[in-house]
């Protein structure tokens, strides 16, 4: 505890290394939650029972990236959406590719699981460490990441059969290892914004397994899940 006041204490929000760190960081947050937005209106098309309330989440998720895109410019930074946009490439294809073969149960878990563990598990380092400003606004946006988490996680849960495990096991194996090298790449940028990797891998960790046993599967299949493509 005294060791995290004295980091934030350091912290000089409006020095030019934080500041461009911050414009990669920044706009990764904001592509995101832009590609989230899009993402829960493509769910919706693909589950029509569920359009209203996926509608309310793609709505949630513009907000989100409003937010965001105020806490950059509170710091004066000019957030780097070409490099944001080449970060979420790789999931971006992989959600497009699946939601052309109406393959709902990739989509799910590309955004609903894979991507909103990481927004939780990111928002969550950050709250500590961020300026007054952004802390308010994420901690604001982090409460409406987790009921994301729940739409994904029981519409799963009450349509898990073995076609279904299958098919998350199969995008667990084609995403996963994105995640990790996506992390790699922001991994030094993160520690400029004092959130250390290995606080970021472990609080993702947390929050995936206990959606993956949420949704039904067993102690033994979340371990060899979860740390799937996982190096360093
Ligand atoms: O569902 C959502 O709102 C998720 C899109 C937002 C993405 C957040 C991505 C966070 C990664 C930040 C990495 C910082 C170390
Ligand atoms: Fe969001
Ligand atoms: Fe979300
Ligand atoms: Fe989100």
């Amino acid at each position: 505890m005294q060791q995290l006041v004295d980091q934030i204490e350091k912290i000089d929000f409006q020095s030019e290394i934080y500041k461009d760190a911050y414009s990669r960081i920044n706009a990764i947050v904001i592509e995101g939650e832009q590609e989230a937005h899009e993402n829960y209106i493509t769910l919706a098309q693909l589950l029509p029972a569920q359009e209203k309330e996926l509608i309310v989440l793609s709505k949630m998720e513009s907000r989100h990236k409003k937010g965001f895109e105020a806490c950059g410019r509170n710091l004066k930074v000019n957030p780097d959406l070409e490099f944001a946009k080449k970060f979420f490439l790789g999931l971006h294809d992989n959600f497009q590719a699946a939601a052309k073969e109406g393959k709902v149960v990739t989509c799910l878990l590309i955004q609903s699981l894979i991507i909103e563990c990481f927004a939780i598990a990111a928002y969550n380092i950050y709250i500590p460490v961020a300026d007054d400003f952004a802390r308010k606004i994420t901690e604001g946006v982090v409460k409406e990441e987790y009921s994301h988490l729940n739409f994904g996680e029981v519409w799963l849960q009450e349509n898990f059969t073995k076609e279904t495990k299958a098919e998350l096991e199969e995008a667990n194996r084609q995403n996963l290892p994105l995640v990790w090298k996506m992390l790699n790449q922001v991994a030094d940028d993160a520690k400029v914004l004092a959130m250390e990797k290995d606080a970021l891998v472990e609080d993702f960790m947390i929050q995936y397994g206990e959606a993956l046993s949420n949704i039904g599967f067993t102690t033994r299949d979340i371990m060899r899940l979860s740390a799937y493509g996982l190096v360093a």
